[in-house]
């Protein structure tokens, strides 16, 4: 009798003790906490199903259902009251306000362009104040308009298989362009004379190493029309590099050879770097051949011209102090930042 009232008592102790309890738990941590003293491992509901064997026979059954539907009780209240809290907290996540506008921006990085592509438009831009147009050639082109037509001799050591990348089942007949003089021979093949241009893009050559790179960049610049001469040239080409360098820069024509010039020169600029002084070459430059302007159908009596040819990597690197060519094209976003 004793152990049947003390059942009883804890079962209605329990059954008025946990919607209180339920109701006080103001977080799911809580909540649990509260159900886990009853229903849990060492809750008293477990304790008095393990106490039902003691319970005298024809109790047992009566006093099993009663702690069963005590049971089923406290879990559909905990699974409202577990609903409540969770929409209680849902609602204060939409009450606050949805955006600090207070906070910091988080920076934003701004692309910007590559120094090589930097100094083409400033090269571009240069050469159009003076009124060369600009136009643009494939970077795989025929033999004949990276040579031939360029008056290079079938066996000029550029056309050797080391010096080109050419393509097969073309043999030697396509090749990724070697210099951007190739743009000449198409533009004077496709207009007449006068003719004022600048050209530039990228160009293939087996070379590999702080200053040289197997692609690079050239933009190339030819006029051609009545009377041009080596002053023209020498114009255009001083006032082309004081625009680029300053005012003050010196520079100097010397001597070169080339196939598709006569007479041919190379453009120095005198440089100051790390205290010393000393002379840099530039361009390659002079007047078109005469088999040139056969090659496209000019007549070498009635027009003349000049034409320049220059490394934008190079200039680049003067510009921006860039020791390794490399550096340009390993796409190091540490590097890019800094230029
Ligand atoms: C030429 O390519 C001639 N077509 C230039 C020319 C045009 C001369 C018109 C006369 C008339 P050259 O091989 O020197 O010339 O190359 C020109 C420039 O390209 C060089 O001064 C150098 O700045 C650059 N250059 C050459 N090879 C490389 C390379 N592997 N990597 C980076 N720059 C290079």
């Amino acid at each position: 009798v004793q152990i049947v009232e003390r059942f009883e008592s804890t079962l209605r102790q329990v059954a008025s003790d946990y919607p209180d309890a339920f109701a006080h738990a103001k977080s799911e941590h809580e909540l649990r906490a509260a159900n886990a003293k009853f229903v849990g491992p060492s809750g008293l509901i477990t304790a008095l199903f393990k106490q039902i064997p003691s319970l005298p026979v024809e109790q047992r059954k009566q006093m099993g259902r009663g702690i069963n539907e005590l049971k089923q009780a406290i879990s559909a209240a905990f699974d409202d009251r577990l609903a409540q809290i969770h929409r209680a907290a849902k609602e204060a996540e939409l009450a606050v306000t949805p955006l600090d506008t207070s906070l910091p921006g988080r920076g934003v990085m701004p692309g910007r362009l590559h120094p090589i592509t930097r100094t083409m438009y400033d090269l571009v831009d240069i050469f159009s104040r003076l009124g060369f147009q600009v136009a643009e050639g494939p970077e795989i082109e025929h033999h004949e308009h990276n040579f031939d037509k360029l008056g290079f001799p079938p066996d000029h050591p550029a056309t050797d298989m080391q010096d080109s990348f050419y393509f097969q089942p073309w043999g030697t007949e396509r090749l990724l362009r070697t210099h951007t003089s190739t743009v000449q021979v198409r533009e004077m093949l496709a207009h007449s004379p006068p003719l004022a241009v600048v050209a530039p893009g990228a160009v293939y050559r087996r070379d590999d190493d702080a200053t040289h790179s197997p692609m690079f960049f050239q933009l190339e610049g030819f006029m051609v029309g009545k009377d041009i001469s080596m002053a023209h040239l020498k114009g255009v080409l001083g006032w082309f590099v004081k625009q680029l360098f300053g005012t003050e820069t010196v520079y100097r024509l010397r001597p070169s050879y080339f196939p598709f010039v006569e007479p041919g020169a190379e453009l120095d600029i005198r440089w100051e770097s790390k205290g010393k002084s000393r002379w840099l070459e530039v361009l390659g430059c002079g007047l078109i051949h005469p088999v040139v302007f056969e090659s496209v159908g000019y007549d070498p009596e009635e027009v003349s011209g000049f034409a320049f040819g220059m490394g934008i990597d190079r200039l680049a690197m003067l510009k921006y102090g860039i020791d390794d060519i490399r550096w340009m094209y390993d796409n190091d976003i540490r590097f890019l930042s800094e230029i």
